[in-house]
Formats: structure tokens, C-alpha cells, sequence
């Protein structure tokens, strides 16, 4: 970017160093999270990669998302991993023989020619796909990337507002914590504790030979993820036949509704009808308005479906609604007081939003989803700021999170008070999202 006489730049280091990142962790279609702890495709990381992706080659960021889409079951779910079989099963657990998709996933549909796993992540997607079309709308065009993704994205986000209104009122479930993308936020501790464990010598966590103890779920987490996902399958994935953990969380609420008005974009880009998406939009706000907001806290809160509760647990996934379109303007106003307040603390004592709030009993600076900043999140509040007018604080996101993604070595997450690197180094969505930034 610099000629070789002049000191490199922030911009310039961030924008190298990322690349290298995303070259180092690109498999030929795809891009794995992380070459040591995650060596697989993840679903919500894809999307997030190609949003970081379609600066550096519009024709990778939509090879990465259509390898993703390539292994979408019959009923539309798109898996929360799809595995690399040249992968040793002893990489990563759960493994695909834990899940056996091709086999028990047969009622749901699952693909026969790739192994995945059974539950799903937040639907990141569409928005992901519209903004790589927007990058480079002639090669977009040319290579007819949107006709091929879009039927497949309206069949995944028809699995989430169908198969998946759980609670009957309009909004998504996820029935596993993995499937919210942050696996053990303090949101999910009051569901969870009405799920037996399996016995933790029945598997072997792979994330502990990479990753710390310390900044990584707790053995008696990993029991429970177990017992839900192995339960899951038994049932061969069908969503009719109950589930004992069902939440619907306002994050991937949030993203649903972001990716609904993305594919009434697209809807048009392509010369069909885009009315139906955004009554969709509308619909989906609505309930999310009506249930999930608690105008006493100032942000939205999960509703455990089972329990038929508020869950008063306060993470950032509830401040993820400020991405919506038009979302009303006092909810933004006191989504922005929130994230600036004592549980955020935002320009603050943090500089980057905590994944969980700094006074709760939970809080934990290391502890993966249960208090450090996480890149994906501030890069959501940082495009949500900037929708609702809110640009001095969005761009003081974004220079936190490029000093701090360089610093970090592009951390997996960081302490929200140091900037401190946790979990592990070059790590791919850090890396795309900075790319995003700098853009
Ligand atoms: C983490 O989750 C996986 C399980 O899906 C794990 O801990 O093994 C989460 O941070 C999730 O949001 C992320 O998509 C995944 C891969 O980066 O890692």
C-alpha cells in the first residue's frame, strides 16, 4: 500500500496483516476459522469472511459462500459446520461421526456427498451475499451469483421463520447454544441447567489440546452442548418432535431480520416481486419489538420458550437489534445509552463492547462468550451506530478495532478492558472484518 521509504501506516499493517491471515486459513473453497482449534467450515464465519473477502476478490468471497450453501439440507437449514474430510477426526469434536449427518440427518434432508453437523448458526447470509454482490456488481452479474444463491437463501431463512417459530409468536428458536454463535453466554446458564450432562469421560474435548481451560466453556458445558446435540439426533434433527432447550435470542432474531431486508434487495436486483421480504422484515420487527424488548433495561433480552420466561441475564446479543432497519428511534436511542452505560461501559472503562455485561455475577474478562470483546459484535454495533446516526462512536469502534486486531495478532477475542489477545491468533473473521473497516 506505502511506498518503501514511507513508516507503514495502522491502515497498512491491519490491511497486510489480514490478508495474510485470510490466505493462510484458505482451504481452496473456503476458509477455515482457524487452522489449530477450528479446522472446518463454520457457517456464520463464512459470512463474515466474505464480507472481509469481497475486498480483496469478489470471486473467492462467493466461492466461500457457495461451498457453504453446497451443503444446505432438503428442509433449508444450512449446517453450523461443514467438514473437511481430509481433516483426522481427532481434530475436532464434535467430529462427523459424532454428528452422522449423512445418515441420521436423512429425514431432515441432510446432503449424502459431505459430512455437517446438525444444528445451525445465526443467518448472517443473505446480508453477507447482497454485500459481496455490491462489491463488484459486474462480476457478480457475470458469473450469475445471485440467481444460484438466492432460492437457496430464501429456503434457509423459510427453515428459521417456519420450522423454527418454536414458541408460536413469530421470532426464531435456536435449540442449542452453539447455535446462537456465542456457546456459553450467561444467557443460556438458567435453560441449560434442566439439561442432564453427559459424563464428561464419554468424549474427549479436541478445543482443550489448542486452546486454554480458562478461556474456554467449562467441562460441565461441553456435558450439556453433548447431551442436547446427541438428543438432536436421535430424533434424525426433525424440529417436530420437541426440544428440551428452546430460546429465541434477539441476536440471530436480529440478523434474521437484517438478512429478510437483504433478500428483498436482492428480490429486485433479480426483476422479482421484493413486497414479500419486506412484509417479512416487518413481521419479524414487530415481534421482536413486542417480545423481546424490556424498555426497564433498555435492551432486548432472550425468552426461554420452555421456561416461558425473560431470561434476565444481559449479553451483547441484545444490543445485536441496533443493525435492523428501521427499528424505532427512542428503542435505538436507549440500545446506544446502554451500550455507553455501567453494563457496557463503552468509551468507558471498555473500548470495545463486552459479550456480557461488566456488573454481572457471571462477568469473566477471559472467559470466551461470558465477558471478552469479540470482533464479529463490535463489527455489528459498529455498522448499527452508524445506521442510527451514531457516527463518532462508530468510528471509534472502528479504530479500536483495527489497533486492537493488529495488536492482538488477530485474536479470537480480546479482554475488554486491556485489549489483551484471548482464545487463538489469526483468526479469520478478525481479519475479514478488519479488511471490512478499511474499506
Ligand atoms: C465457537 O464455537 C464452536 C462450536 O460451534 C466451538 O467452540 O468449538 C464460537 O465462537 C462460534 O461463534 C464460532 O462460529 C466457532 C468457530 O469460530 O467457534
Amino acid at each position: 500500500m506505502e511506498r518503501a521509504d514511507q513508516p507503514a501506516t495502522l491502515p497498512s499493517i491491519a490491511y497486510n496483516g489480514a490478508r495474510r491471515v485470510l490466505s493462510g486459513n484458505w482451504t481452496g473453497s473456503s476458509t477455515v476459522p482457524s487452522r489449530t482449534l477450528y479446522p472446518h467450515q463454520w457457517s456464520w464465519d463464512s459470512g463474515f469472511i466474505a464480507i472481509g473477502l469481497r475486498h480483496l476478490s469478489p470471486a473467492r468471497a462467493q466461492r466461500e459462500l457457495e461451498t457453504l450453501l453446497a451443503a444446505q439440507w432438503a428442509d433449508g437449514r444450512i449446517p453450523h459446520i461443514v467438514f473437511n474430510p481430509s481433516v483426522p477426526l481427532s481434530a475436532y469434536f464434535p467430529s462427523p461421526d459424532f454428528w452422522r449427518s449423512s445418515t441420521a440427518g436423512d429425514k431432515a434432508g441432510a446432503p449424502g456427498g459431505v459430512e455437517t453437523s446438525g444444528i445451525i448458526q445465526p443467518p448472517i447470509h443473505a446480508l453477507a451475499a447482497w454485500l459481496v454482490h455490491r462489491a463488484d456488481p459486474a462480476a457478480s452479474v457475470r458469473r450469475g451469483f445471485l440467481p444460484r444463491v438466492y432460492p437457496r437463501l430464501v429456503a434457509w431463512q423459510r427453515y428459521l421463520t417456519e420450522r423454527r417459530d418454536l414458541g408460536g409468536r413469530g421470532l426464531a428458536s435456536i435449540v442449542h447454544p452453539w447455535e446462537s454463535g456465542m456457546d456459553n453466554s450467561p444467557c443460556w446458564d438458567p435453560p441449560l441447567a434442566r439439561i442432564e450432562p453427559a459424563a464428561t469421560g464419554s468424549f474427549h474435548r479436541a478445543d482443550l489440546d489448542h486452546g486454554c481451560p480458562a478461556d474456554r466453556p467449562t467441562d460441565l458445558d461441553y456435558g450439556r452442548y453433548v447431551r442436547l446435540a446427541e438428543r438432536y439426533r436421535g430424533q434424525q434433527y426433525a424440529d417436530d418432535d420437541g426440544h428440551p432447550f428452546a430460546v429465541e435470542d434477539p441476536g440471530v432474531n436480529a440478523l434474521l431480520i437484517a438478512s429478510e431486508h437483504a433478500l428483498g434487495d436482492i428480490a429486485a436486483v433479480l426483476g422479482t416481486d421484493p413486497s414479500d421480504h419486506q412484509v417479512r422484515a416487518e413481521e419479524l420487527t414487530t415481534a421482536l419489538l413486542k417480545r423481546l424488548w424490556n424498555a426497564d433495561e433498555g435492551m432486548f433480552l432472550c425468552q426461554d420458550v420452555i421456561g416461558g420466561a425473560q431470561i434476565h441475564e444481559y449479553s451483547a446479543a441484545g444490543l445485536l437489534p441496533l443493525i435492523v432497519p428501521g427499528l424505532p428511534g427512542d428503542v435505538a436511542a436507549a440500545l446506544v445509552r446502554t451500550l455507553r452505560g455501567k453494563r457496557f461501559g463503552l468509551g468507558g472503562t471498555t473500548r470495545l463492547a463486552p459479550s456480557y455485561d461488566l456488573t454481572g455475577h457471571a462477568f469473566d474478562p477471559a472467559r470466551y462468550w461470558r465477558g471478552p470483546a469479540w470482533f464479529n459484535v463490535n463489527w455489528l454495533l459498529e455498522r448499527g451506530l452508524r445506521r442510527h446516526g451514531a457516527h463518532e462512536r462508530a468510528d471509534a469502534i472502528r479504530t479500536t478495532v483495527l489497533q486492537a486486531a493488529v495488536a492482538s495478532g488477530f485474536a479470537e477475542y480480546v479482554d475488554p478492558f486491556s485489549g489483551d489477545a484471548r482464545g487463538t491468533r489469526d483468526f479469520s473473521w478478525t481479519a475479514a472484518l478488519t479488511i471490512d473497516l478499511l474499506a
